[in-house]
C-alpha cells in the first residue's frame, strides 16, 4: 500500500486530538517530539522556548517537576499556541479503570484539564482505556497505547502483548489514535506511531535505554521521533532540534516518494 501523507491520514483518524497531531505535523513539517525531562518549571519553560518552534509535540513528565503549579500549565499552553505544538503528558496510566480515571482527572496535576494527549499501558486489561476515555472524550483528548518499549529486556516486545494493544486501539478509535512503539504495528493509516529511544548515533544509556537513529526508526514506520537527552544535553539545543527535525522529515518525504 502506498504511504499516505499526514494530511490524508488525518482524515482517517477518528480521534479529535489525533487529527490535531497529524495536522500539526503537516502544517509545521515536523515529525519531532521533544521531552524536556528536567525537574523545575524554569528549566522546562526555558528548553521549550529554545526548541518548541521545531516540534509538533512537547512531551512532559510533570511528576518529576518539583515546583509544578497551575502557572506552569498556563505558560506551557501559551507556548503551545505561540509555537504551534501539541502537549503530551507521558503519564503511562496502568491501573484498574477506576483508579486511572481518578488519576487522569484529579490530584495535583489534573492532567485531563490541560494535556491534549496522554498514554496508557494495557497491562491491566481494557478497563484502563475505557475509563480514561470517559474523562478524555468530552474534553476532546486523545491517548496513545504503550505497545512496545525501547528499554532493554522489556516485556512489551512485539509479541502477544503488542497485538493486544492493537486490538484495544481498534476498539477505541475515537480516543486512542496510535502507539508508543519501536516500529509500525498496524496497517491502519489513521493510527500514529511515536518512537522513543532516538539519538543521532545508535547507542544507549547506563540504565537500559536503547537508542536508534532518526532515519532507522522512520524506516521502520515511526511517524514521530521522541527525543529527550539528544537535544537536552546538546551544546546548542536549537541546532540539535533542527537536525533531528530535518533528518526525520527527510525520511518521511522519502517514504512518500517510494
Ligand atoms: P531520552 O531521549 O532522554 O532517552 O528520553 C526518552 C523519553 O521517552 C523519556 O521521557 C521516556 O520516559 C520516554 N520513553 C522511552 O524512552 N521509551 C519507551 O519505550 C517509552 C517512553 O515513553
Amino acid at each position: 500500500m502506498p504511504e499516505l501523507s499526514f494530511q490524508e491520514r488525518a482524515k482517517l483518524c477518528a480521534c479529535d486530538a489525533g487529527r490535531r497531531v497529524f495536522e500539526t505535523m503537516a502544517r509545521k513539517q515536523s515529525c519531532l517530539s521533544f521531552n524536556p525531562d528536567v525537574t523545575t518549571k524554569a528549566e522546562i519553560l526555558e528548553t521549550v522556548r529554545q526548541v518548541g518552534a521545531e516540534c509538533c509535540m512537547i512531551k512532559t513528565h510533570m511528576d518529576v517537576v518539583s515546583d509544578f503549579d497551575d502557572d506552569l500549565v498556563a505558560q506551557l499552553q501559551k507556548l503551545s499556541e505561540e509555537l504551534d505544538f501539541v502537549i503530551f503528558e507521558d503519564r503511562k496510566f496502568a491501573d484498574i479503570g477506576n483508579t486511572a480515571m481518578l488519576q487522569y482527572e484529579h490530584g495535583h496535576h489534573r492532567i485531563a484539564s490541560w494535556s491534549h494527549v496522554t498514554n496508557a499501558h494495557i497491562v491491566a486489561g481494557p478497563g484502563t482505556v475505557e475509563a480514561l476515555k470517559k474523562v478524555g472524550i468530552p474534553l476532546k483528548r486523545g491517548c496513545l497505547l504503550v505497545a512496545e518499549m525501547s528499554s532493554k529486556g522489556t516485556l512489551a516486545d512485539g509479541g502477544p502483548y503488542t497485538k493486544a494493544a492493537v486490538e484495544q486501539a481498534y476498539a477505541h478509535e475515537d480516543f486512542v489514535f496510535g502507539f508508543v512503539a519501536q516500529r509500525r504495528i498496524t496497517d491502519h493509516a489513521g493510527f500514529l506511531t511515536l518512537t522513543p529511544g532516538v539519538q543521532l548515533q545508535k547507542g544507549g544509556d547506563a540504565m537500559g535505554q536503547q537508542y536508534n537513529t532518526p532515519a532507522s526508526v522512520m524506516a521502520k514506520g515511526a511517524d514521530i521521533i521522541q527525543v529527550g537527552r539528544g537535544i537536552l544535553n546538546a551544546p546548542d539545543r536549537s541546532a540539535a532540534a533542527k537536525e533531528f527535525r530535518k533528518q526525520s522529515w527527510e525520511a518521511y518525504t522519502a517514504r512518500l516518494a517510494e
